[in-house]
């Protein structure tokens, strides 16, 4: 019964029956249903069907031809792109990437057409497909630009270099403390240097746990490869920090939405809250975004006075009241004003006295409430600041912050001032918050994303 009735529907489909053909290939005998479709292919309807079938198997040859023989009423304008992409028909591969906009498209432009030689024109489209690109994106479109930047004589400076560079001037008490260029050049791999490499460990305030598994698992490792030289070790003790540190870096959410995105600033005093937020408010104002600030420490007028710099400093607006006003109250007056005035960004500071626990639970509290009172999806981010020179004791400090409110992310300020930048390690791992943001000075500038491999390379390369 089922032999005829599947005879039946190859019958139809021979006939160019639509739907016999469409459960020809439902039933897996592509081969077949391609077969008699290539005889109809005059007819639209099931040349569509065709067209879909060559995509799949990624004979972009004959998609083309298809294309070719009876126009561009074929596939959408990206899968037009990309047959006309492979079999090297760039000019019309562009031109159908163009009409789509998305990101992939324009970045894909942007290639074609600077492999045209239109360098000026990559460089345009480039840019717009950074502005739209997702952040997993963001590096690769990043590096393009700064290529053909180079090559358009518009950039001197290695821009990822000089990144590189101010991290590694950022790391550079710890890079002294730990002496890794001395230890790895020209010595014998033997237990004396095991034992030295685990005193220096433990001397960045990796931690005495972590530091000891890493020693361990490099014995392990230079006898499994046979190392000889403590060169070599070097390479391997970049990938196992890298390996501690999987996991422990993410960007800073901003996206652009449809209401003011509010991120909450937490961290005890002198932590850097106020510094970090100026240099954001400046980082997010030169991004086109119209920033508003929120002096929710109102415990010191100093504090609030700093932040009124910032603003000035930056050119982002700030809502404050009198030393001594209720947190909450200057909450919900910044994000009102916010919506109701269209801003893009809300950056709200906050104050951080450790020695009174319970009610710093509660006021945070408070200020989350009052902001989802009036925005029910934010704070898109809660970021808390942790000074890195009190090293692996920031730990203890943030599991306060974390037991009033959700944290997204953690600032580490101050990396340019201690000895203890390995903290960095045991911080993350202990509390399995991402880190989002470094600071390696107290300039405007000197705040960076985090990135595990820059970090890795500027303390131990
Ligand atoms: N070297 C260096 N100094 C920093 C960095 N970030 C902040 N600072 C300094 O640290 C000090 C404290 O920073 P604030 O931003 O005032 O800290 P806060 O958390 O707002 O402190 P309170 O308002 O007192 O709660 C200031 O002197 C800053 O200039 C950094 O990345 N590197
Ligand atoms: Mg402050």
């Amino acid at each position: 019964m089922l032999f005829f009735k599947k005879s039946d529907v190859e019958k139809r489909a021979k006939k160019g029956d639509k739907s016999a053909i469409l459960e020809l290939i439902r039933q897996g005998k592509k081969e077949k249903a391609k077969k008699i479709l290539e005889n109809y292919e005059h007819e639209e309807d099931l040349r569509k069907v065709l067209f879909e079938l060559y995509l799949e198997e990624e004979n972009y040859l004959q998609a083309y031809r298809l294309i070719e023989k009876y126009g561009k009423g074929l596939g959408t304008a990206k899968e037009r792109a990309l047959v006309f992409e492979r079999v090297g028909r760039l000019r019309d591969a562009y031109e159908e990437y163009l009409k789509v906009g998305d990101f992939e498209s324009l970045f894909r432009a942007g290639q074609i057409v600077k492999g045209l030689g239109d360098k000026e024109k990559a460089l345009e489209l480039l840019e717009r497909a950074l502005k739209i690109a997702p952040p997993s994106e963001r590096e690769k479109v990043e590096e393009r630009i700064l290529e053909i930047k180079k090559e358009l004589g518009l950039v001197k400076e290695d821009k990822k270099e000089s990144l590189l560079d101010k991290f590694r001037k950022g790391l550079k008490k710890t890079r002294e403390a730990i002496e890794f260029g001395i230890v790895f050049r020209g010595r014998k791999i033997d237990d004396e240097l095991f034992d030295e490499l685990e005193e220096l460990f433990v001397r960045a305030d990796l931690g005495v746990k972590t530091a000891v598994n890493l020693v361990e698992e490099l014995r392990k490792e230079a006898i499994r490869k046979n190392l000889k030289s403590s060169e070599a070790l070097r390479d391997i003790t970049k990938e196992k920090i890298e390996e501690l540190l999987k996991g422990c870096s993410s960007e800073l959410e901003v996206p652009q939405k449809e209401h003011p995105v509010v991120l909450l600033f937490l961290g005890v005093n002198g932590s850097g809250k106020t510094t970090t937020i100026g240099k954001l408010a400046y980082k997010f104002t030169r991004e086109g975004k119209k920033v508003i600030l929120g002096a929710a420490d109102t415990f010191r007028a100093a504090a609030i006075e700093q932040l009124e710099v910032w603003a000035e400093r930056s050119g982002a607006d700030i809502v404050k009241k009198h030393e001594g006003a209720d947190p909450a109250s200057v909450v919900y007056e910044t994000v009102d004003r916010a919506i109701k005035e269209g801003y893009d960004t809300v950056l709200i500071d906050t104050a951080g006295r450790l020695h009174t626990k319970e009610p710093l639970i509660n006021e945070l509290r408070k200020i989350k409430k009052v902001v989802q009172k009036l925005l029910p999806e934010e704070p898109t981010e809660t970021l808390l600041v942790l000074d890195a020179t009190i090293g692996q004791n920031a730990i203890s400090q943030a599991k306060v912050f974390k037991e009033a409110v959700d944290i997204t992310g953690i600032v580490i300020t101050k990396l340019d001032g201690t000895a203890k930048g390995g903290a960095l390690v045991p911080i993350c791992r202990e509390l399995k918050i991402p880190i989002k943001l470094v600071g390696v000075g107290e300039s405007v500038e000197d705040l960076q994303d985090f990135r595990v491999k820059e970090y890795v390379e500027a303390l131990v390369g």
